[in-house]
């Protein structure tokens, strides 16, 4: 029998923390990350934290700090405060005629689970049907200027114990890099990720066609987020699995992507889908479709790393999960202690909650603005 939770507080921290390394996607390059922290407090005391991770700029998704800032203030918080929820679900329907903002969401609900499970004494993982006591965790790196620097990434990785690593690619930094990897470390677990800068056109296709030569685990997002069937032809004229990432942001974009077999892996992100309740919904999917997922990150701090790790403990996580230790991006970690990966595994904590808790001192000083709601 679980507690309801009444809200009677609720705040945003803005926190900046700078990266060890800077870190180039396709499309950005970052030297810090700015991530919004969610409190929320019960009528008897209990805190709950969540993180709304969204990068600064709208290149990954639409949303940005700014607006999830604004999402967040004006219409998610005021539509929780006061008010008494018997699990987070029923939060997560106050806000369900709200469209998109998923970062946004994500970070509220993520907190209200947070809030939940510690107000009931039981782990996060254990509330969401969580079977694992360690989670497996990989690495994403980065373009790096030259293949040389890639190699060494990727060996001080390996070196390290992670089991499997995904390489961001983009037009000029594709085939030549996965094939020198490939000389240089073997049979490895190995994936690419190319955020979406390819299309369906006849030079991409090409190169497609080279990467499938390469045993690949699998292509994540090779193609626009919205191109479900260049995805589904793309798939077609592939033996490696397409993993959709940016194309799956509800449980009804998961539906397209089976229907037209346009990937056949799922990368589910907590912050990407609006939270830990649709991550949840959208596992038990794919678990029912025979589906493959695991755990993508956003670079997430201490608080939103630990609400991976939590769902990345759901049975239907059986592919590795972007979940390294907080060390891979800063130095130190906004939570008391540091997320850490031992030969490439994280374990699942049994305490109440995430498991994780928010260092006051940390937060004191890398908080640049604040907003509260009673
Ligand atoms: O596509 O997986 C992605 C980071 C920012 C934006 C998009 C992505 C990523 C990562 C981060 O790959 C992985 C991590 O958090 O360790
Ligand atoms: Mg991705």
């Amino acid at each position: 029998m679980m507690h309801d939770i009444s809200i009677v507080d609720a705040s945003l921290h803005r926190v900046t923390l700078p990266l060890v390394r800077e870190f180039a996607t396709s499309s950005h390059q970052k030297a810090s990350l700015t991530h919004i922290l969610v409190r929320l407090e019960d009528a008897l005391g209990n805190v709950g934290w969540g993180e709304i991770a969204s990068p600064s700029a709208p290149f990954y998704a639409p949303e940005t700090v700014e607006t999830c800032w604004l999402i967040a203030s004006r219409y998610l918080l005021p539509g929780i405060v006061g008010k008494t929820f018997a699990e987070p679900a029923d939060a997560a329907a106050t806000w369900a005629k709200i469209r998109g903002h998923f970062f946004a969401k994500a970070g509220v609900d993520a907190a209200l689970w947070d809030l939940w499970t510690r107000r009931n004494g039981v782990s996060l993982a254990l509330a969401l049907g969580g079977t694992r006591q360690e989670i497996v965790a990989g690495v994403s790196l980065g373009i790096e200027p030259t293949i040389g620097d890639l190699l060494v990434q990727v060996e001080k990785h390996l070196n390290a114990g992670y089991p499997r690593i995904k390489l961001k690619i983009a037009p000029g930094w594709d085939v030549d890099p996965v094939r020198a990897v490939r000389e240089a470390f073997g049979d490895i677990d190995l994936h690419v990720d190319a955020n979406g800068v390819y299309q369906d056109s006849p030079e991409h296709w090409e190169i497609m066609q080279d990467l499938d030569e390469f045993g690949l685990t699998m292509i994540e997002q090779p193609y626009h987020p919205r191109d479900f069937v260049g995805h589904a032809r793309l798939q077609a004229s592939l033996e490696t699995p397409i993993c959709l990432d940016e194309s799956v942001e509800t449980v009804e974009d998961l539906r397209t992507m089976i229907e037209l077999d346009a990937g056949r892996v799922l990368n589910i992100k907590v912050s990407r889908m609006g939270g830990l309740t649709p991550a949840r919904i959208a596992h038990d999917l794919a678990a029912s479709e025979g589906i493959p997922v695991w755990c993508g990150g956003m670079h997430e701090f201490g608080i939103g790393r630990a609400a991976n790790i939590a769902i990345a403990s759901l049975p239907g996580f059986t592919l590795t999960s972007d979940v390294s230790g907080s060390d891979k991006y800063y130095a130190r970690d906004i939570t008391t202690r540091p997320i850490v990966a031992v030969q490439g595994r994280v374990a699942v904590p049994q305490a109440p909650g995430s498991g994780y808790d928010l260092d006051a001192e940390m937060l004191a000083e890398h908080s640049e603005e604040t907003f509260s709601l009673r």
